[in-house]
């Protein structure tokens, strides 16, 4: 069989069957056109149609959350939850609440977390979920309401061992302890495994929190050792400034470079100085205010709505926003700067056109779902607490964490050469080796 004939075969197959979801397209075309020296090797698993079936989601449930704001109007909005692999474990993946979230984006978001959760090793198979639900400007009220109503139909498709939600964009603490109450109320079992990414006090992993932008950085900091080199006197940029990009700024500190500008969706802040933690910290996470207001404290920052983030000066780049918010042409100012290295903190932040851009240039790139990892992997340390009902240190948990994104680095390395690329090319290895995982686990449980 002309195996890059029946790759494309699949890929044309699975967007004639997802029409209208050109992010789940990306996401699978991804992964699939990395796969031929794999299947290659493995006729056993053309055979089985490892590649079609991964492609299907096991189950997708959509929903109805109704709500009644302050002012007592009913509001509706779509829920989802997408239950994409249990190959390797309960599926496992973040609820994002977000107005651009429609099924594509879910679906491709699934297909994602099913290859990164097999990076980690940790048994958690793939699913992702979410609403359209805008929290932008919602009250404590409105934002508890929402969540019960969203949790009393999401409840009877999870458990700790069927399917385990955590955060994602604009799903932090707050919206994981109000989906926590609801599911214990409603089932009447504290069963702390059912969620992740839940508060210290009840059940909650240290170091979480903190997991997915330190994740990124200790993925970054293993690429730039390959070239002998380090975060030391380093200038990096971060795009976002939620949860991974505040993890991701502070580790980048902690080693010694200095991140000099960060973004959200209304624009960007330049501080050559390094971003003051605290002063973010304070406006996007206790304010939960807009980083124009990072520039007005601060008056030594500037504050830019036009142009990029990306167009800022850096030796690493870690975008940790959204998907596909780094184009080509962001790819060739990095480039045109001398950016050494890209680690993708955000899931698919970077579009195809712009990891072409530096594959040619020979930048070394982190795909997020190997650099991202250590968010999940984290959340993964944190079920294995709740299983034992033990309660580790934030030192224990930061060095597993470490140790993961360590091994997630070498072997993607490993897989790349193994499968004839170089072994700077992380992409062909993480594919390769999570798809591999799934694949064996897959074959091995028959056709289900
Ligand atoms: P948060 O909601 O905490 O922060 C999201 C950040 O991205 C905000 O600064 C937000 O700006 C910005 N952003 C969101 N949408 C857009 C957009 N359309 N254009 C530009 N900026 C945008 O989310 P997280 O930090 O948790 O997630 C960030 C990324 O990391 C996502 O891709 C997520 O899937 C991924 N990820 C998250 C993990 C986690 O553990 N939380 C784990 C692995 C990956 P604004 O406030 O203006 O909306
Ligand atoms: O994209 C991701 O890996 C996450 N949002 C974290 C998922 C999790 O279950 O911790």
């Amino acid at each position: 069989m002309n195996v890059s004939a029946h790759i494309e075969a699949v890929y044309a197959e699975v967007c004639r069957r997802n029409a209208g979801e050109p992010e789940f397209h990306q996401a699978v075309g991804e992964v699939l056109h990395s796969l031929a020296p794999a299947l290659h090797a493995h006729p056993e698993y053309l055979e089985a149609r490892i590649a079609e079936r991964v492609c299907e989601p096991e189950r997708q449930v959509i929903f109805r959350v109704p709500w009644v704001d302050d002012q007592g109007r009913p509001q509706v909005n779509r829920g989802f939850r997408v239950e994409f692999s249990s190959a390797l474990g309960p599926y496992k993946g973040g609820l994002r609440f977000h107005p651009s979230v429609n099924l594509g984006i879910v679906k491709f978001l699934g297909f994602e977390q099913i290859f990164k959760n097999a990076l980690t090793g940790l048994a958690i198979g793939g699913g992702k979920g979410g609403s359209d639900f805008d929290p932008k400007g919602r009250s404590e009220g409105e934002i508890m309401r929402f969540c019960q109503s969203f949790m009393t139909e999401l409840y009877r498709h999870l458990g700790e061992h069927t399917d385990v939600p955590a955060g994602d964009i604009g799903v932090g603490g707050r919206e994981i302890g109000y989906l926590f109450g609801q599911y214990k109320r409603i089932t009447n079992r504290f069963e702390a495994g059912v969620l992740t990414g839940k508060g210290i006090g009840w059940g909650g992993s240290q170091a979480r929190t903190e997991a997915t932008g330190y994740g990124a950085v200790f993925f970054a900091k293993e690429m730039l050792a390959t070239r002998g080199e380090g975060f030391e006197g380093r200038k990096v940029v971060v795009s976002g400034s939620g949860n991974v990009a505040v993890y991701a700024i502070e580790k980048v500190r902690a080693l010694g470079g200095t991140v000099v500008a960060c973004s959200d969706s209304s624009g960007y802040v330049v501080d050559e100085d390094g971003i003051d933690l605290e002063l973010l910290k304070g406006v996007k996470e206790v304010r939960r205010g807009r980083l124009s207001s990072y520039a007005e404290a601060k008056p030594k920052a500037r504050y830019s709505e036009r142009g990029s983030v990306f167009e800022v000066p850096c030796d690493v780049a870690l975008p940790c926003a959204t998907q596909n918010e780094l184009a080509g042409q962001d790819a060739g100012a990095l480039v045109k700067n001398g950016v050494v290295a890209v680690a993708e903190g955000a899931n698919m932040p970077c579009t195809p056109e712009a990891i072409e851009t530096f594959r040619e240039a020979g930048v070394l790139f982190g795909p997020g779902k190997a650099a991202n990892a250590g968010g999940v992997a984290t959340s993964a340390l944190e079920m294995q607490q709740n299983a034992s009902r033990d309660v580790w240190t934030f030192a224990q948990t930061e060095a597993r964490l470490a140790s993961v994104m360590q091994s997630v680095h070498a072997e993607c390395r490993a897989t790349a050469e193994t499968y004839g690329g170089s072994a700077d090319d992380y992409v062909l290895g993480a594919n390769i080796e999570g798809f591999l995982r799934v694949a064996e686990a897959m074959t091995a449980q028959g056709v289900v």
